[in-house]
């Protein structure tokens, strides 16, 4: 072969560390004596890059070759976490790329911490779009993400006197080596304007729409390789342009700072992710981001079609498409126009092909959430796309009529249109009359949307819903971001387990194996110290690798409770102060999440626990027993040290609020045992390692309605549980904000006077289980035994299985290998 071609390709330790210099001069321009850590970080990125290309290339190659059925995956979010080390990983070539940077004299680990990663995510419902991808390359399933290029991604999150503070992530500073800008095949999207009827030279009956104005999608395309195949799909994230011609040719000429300003408009709409994690803010720009993606996306895969030469009558066969959540639920709407409009097709040919080809996945039932438009914003950017949901209302509701004939409230219940007071488009019902199936993503909270949220679909379209419990990717969550766990799983079962999780349980052997027992405790003690002297060296707080670790890492909403956990610090210290020679398990409370920048309340949660922290970690009395720590600008990166150091996973939503829930899994792949509420998935978890493996407290989801529905009143228990009062009143006094007693007033009003997420009835339950924790702690040999059963009984909560689920039972995709011959 040709020694340009071997440098490109080629896998052995001398190949790579030329390559890599060559990079480094000719992309980076520098030789190693000037060179940055980042400028070796993008040499190496760039020269993984050109090992993923021969294989990204072929398996696009093999695609088009074989015309193969395609999932579409569409999300406004995709939470990748950085490229570079789960490519080393997904190419095999970890290890040896370890050892050409330190023949080089660089350290890997250092070059890894140089990549900035693309948040273009808020959280759960952005990672899960992440792990789906990684698992659809892993099991060879054709498949394209297609989401938005945010120019910022979720904000930056800093700490000022306890409060947060945020920044605006500009990820692509330092250049971005993982993407390819693909401007051919850019396409046009229309805004605004309005629609027209008109008769086409063959005497039908059309309907044209004159935008006010087009902004063009600009496809960015990452590979993502699959782990250990030669699959690389491809995520196609679209970037908005002013439509050049359009501004300045027909209509601005003269004006040309005017022309300016329209461009700076377009641009505007792939320019920055909404913050907002399961709370919905009906503002126009959102609306113009959906169905700016949408569109490109859609027009894209009819693109595609008509370069593979399939007649667009199989769209539905060439392409399935996976609707994650109603963010992207106009493609209904949109799919119809192009049908319709532009493609030339009859109604009941279009809604035919459209009902066969979409999915939706539903991820909340929090009220707040659930997307709905009000009409006039819809009329006034989308004229064509609210015309053509009348039309699909109208003959929904036809078919709602002859099912109920004696029911007319199912009409006003289930429309598209609430007409309630103000009139609003509805989401999830348009993305439930538009598609094949409708899932949740967890079993509980699957039945619960089929009871509650969306049960008047249920009764009419029971055969739609399923449910498809998430998964998380173990290459990323336990391969990459635990090595030592995993060469020590793999020392006693193999390596298959990381593409076939179920083989964890194989361990369940070596639970009694003291060489076992002792290996996985020192890894965990290891991994312990080495979080704690970085939160020496960037906190200045010394913690104890001996405390048990106590992690809560997610977004920040009331829903999830962390004030709950809070309460108990509180309660734990006011027992400190009471008795200062108490027997206490030693703990350190860490906590990680960011707050939408609206939403007060999270934020002053933050307040909180940064306030408690501060006077806990420097009251003598402690003495070191207690440490509290928030742990600024959580993010995947982030989080991959985090899993691997906990002892005990804080999961403790109430009951019936978290859809699911990911980093519960996370969390017990990595050996921690889990303190959580009968909620999403920790239910699916605990049926899986065990009662006796997993610690349960709190009402369950029927209890919550049913004390909801008795009244609940929290003041009661507030002055009933002595302890609750101690904590509540401790708060209150001022204690932790310098006797400032109004600061954290309106938090603990809410608790005593309303309490929408019943903390309070279940605090007691939470106090108790969580000292019983700290008994079952100090067994040790217990303790190890729980969570390494634990991790031998996670396979379940692969996202491969989650994958493999979604083929089979809507996708009806199967595998393409691609073959590259060496
Ligand atoms: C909607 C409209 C306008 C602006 C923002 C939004 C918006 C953005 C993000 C609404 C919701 C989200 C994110 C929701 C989310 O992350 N849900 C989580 O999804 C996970 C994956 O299924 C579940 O595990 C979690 O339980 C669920 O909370």
């Amino acid at each position: 072969p040709v020694r340009v071609e071997d440098d490109r390709t080629g896998l052995n330790i001398e190949t790579l560390k030329r390559a890599f210099l060559d990079n480094l001069f000719y992309i980076q321009g520098k030789f190693p004596d000037i060179a940055t850590q980042n400028d070796y970080y993008m040499a190496l990125a760039y020269t993984v890059r050109d090992r993923l290309l021969k294989r990204w290339l072929k398996t696009a190659q093999t695609y088009t070759e074989q015309g193969s059925r395609t999932v579409c995956y569409l999300s406004a979010e995709f939470l990748l976490g950085p490229h570079l080390g789960k490519n080393l990983i997904n190419l095999g070539i970890y290890d040896d790329v370890q050892q050409a940077m330190e023949e080089l004299g660089l350290d890997l680990e250092t070059l890894l911490e140089q990549e900035e990663e693309p948040g273009l995510g808020n959280g759960g419902l952005g990672r899960l779009a992440a792990c789906y991808l990684d698992s659809m390359a892993t099991l060879e399933i054709p498949s394209i993400g297609y989401g938005i290029r945010y120019e910022y991604g979720i904000f930056e999150q800093d700490i000022r006197d306890g409060w947060q503070i945020e920044r605006s992530d500009k990820w692509l500073r330092s250049g971005y080596p993982w993407e390819v800008p693909r401007p051919e095949w850019s396409v046009p999207v229309k805004i605004g304007g309005h629609t027209e009827q008109y008769t086409d030279e063959r005497g039908r009956f059309r309907v044209r729409w004159v935008p006010h104005h087009v902004v063009m999608g600009v496809p960015h395309d990452t590979p993502l390789l699959g782990y250990q195949v030669n699959t690389a799909n491809t995520l196609r994230l679209w970037r908005a342009e002013a439509a050049e011609s359009f501004d300045f040719d027909a209509f601005n000429s003269g004006d040309y700072v005017g022309a300016v300003h329209e461009k700076m408009v377009s641009e505007n709409i792939s320019k920055v992710l909404y913050p907002n994690d399961n709370i919905s803010q009906g503002k126009e720009l959102r609306l113009l981001q959906q169905i700016f993606f949408v569109s490109c996306s859609l027009q894209d895969m009819i693109r595609i079609m008509e370069g593979q030469k399939i007649p667009l009558e199989k769209f539905h066969e060439k392409f399935v498409v996976q609707m994650n959540d109603t963010h992207p639920a106009i493609a209904v709407a949109e799919l119809m126009r192009l049908l319709i409009d532009d493609h030339c097709m009859t109604w009941d040919q279009a809604w035919g092909i459209t009902t066969r080809t979409f999915a939706y996945t539903n991820h909340t039932l929090l009220p707040e959430a659930l997307e709905r438009w009000p009409i006039a914003l819809f009329k006034k950017l989308l004229p064509r796309h609210l015309e053509l949901i009348y039309e699909i209302n109208q003959r929904f509701l036809d078919d709602v009529r002859i099912r109920y004939p004696e029911q007319p409230q199912m009409l006003s219940q289930m429309s598209i249109i609430d007409e309630s007071g103000e009139r609003y488009v509805r989401m999830a019902h348009l993305a439930c009359v538009g598609s094949m199936a409708i899932n949740g993503v967890a079993a509980l909270h699957t039945e619960l949307l089929k009871q509650g949220v969306l049960h008047d679909f249920y009764e009419m379209y029971p055969k739609k819903f399923n449910n498809k419990t998430n998964g998380v990717t173990p290459r990323r969550f336990m391969v990459l971001s635990n090595p030592r766990l995993s060469r020590a799983i793999t020392e006693r079962i193999g390596p298959n387990w990381v593409k076939h999780l179920d083989e964890l349980k194989k361990l369940e052997s070596y639970v009694d194996d003291p060489n076992f027992r002792q290996e996985f405790r020192q890894i965990k003690f290891d991994i312990k110290q080495e979080l704690a002297t970085y939160i020496q060296q960037n906190y200045g707080v010394a913690i104890n690798p001996n405390s048990l670790f106590d992690i809560q890492a997610k977004r920040i909403h009331e829903y999830k409770r962390q004030h709950l956990n809070a309460l108990y610090i509180v309660t734990l210290y006011n027992r400190i102060k009471a008795n200062p020679n108490i027997e206490i398990t030693p703990r350190t409370f860490l906590f990680g999440g960011k707050a939408a920048p609206g939403y007060y309340t999270a934020k002053l949660i933050i307040k909180l626990i940064n306030a408690i922290g501060d006077v806990v970690n420097r009251d003598p009395d402690v003495r070191d027993r207690l440490k509290v720590l928030f742990l600024k600008d959580y993010s995947v990166k982030f989080a991959q040290r985090i899993y691997p150091a906990a002892d005990l996973s804080e999961q403790i939503s109430t009951a019936g609020k978290e859809a699911s829930g990911t980093g519960n899994m996370k969390f017990a792949m990595n050996g921690a045992l889990t303190i959580g509420t009968l909620d999403g998935a920790n239910i699916e978890i605990r049926e899986e390692v065990g009662e006796e493996n997993f610690f349960l407290f709190g009402m369950t989801a029927d209890e919550v309605y049913a004390r909801k529905a008795q009244g609940y009143n929290p003041y009661d228990y507030y002055q009933s549980n002595s302890e609750l009062k101690l904590a509540i009143d401790r708060i209150a006094s001022g204690f932790f904000s310098h006797g400032d007693r109004k600061l954290f007033q309106p938090l603990l009003d809410t608790l005593m006077h309303r309490d929408d997420y019943m903390l309070f009835a279940d605090y007691q339950a939470y106090i108790d289980c969580q000292d019983y924790v700290g008994q079952v702690f100090q067994d040790v040999d217990r303790w190890t035994r729980m969570t390494i059963l634990n991790v031998a009984r996670m396979g379940k909560f692969s996202s491969d299985r989650a994958i493999r689920d979604y083929c089979e039972d809507f996708w009806k995709i199967s595998p393409v290998p691609i073959e590259i011959e060496e």
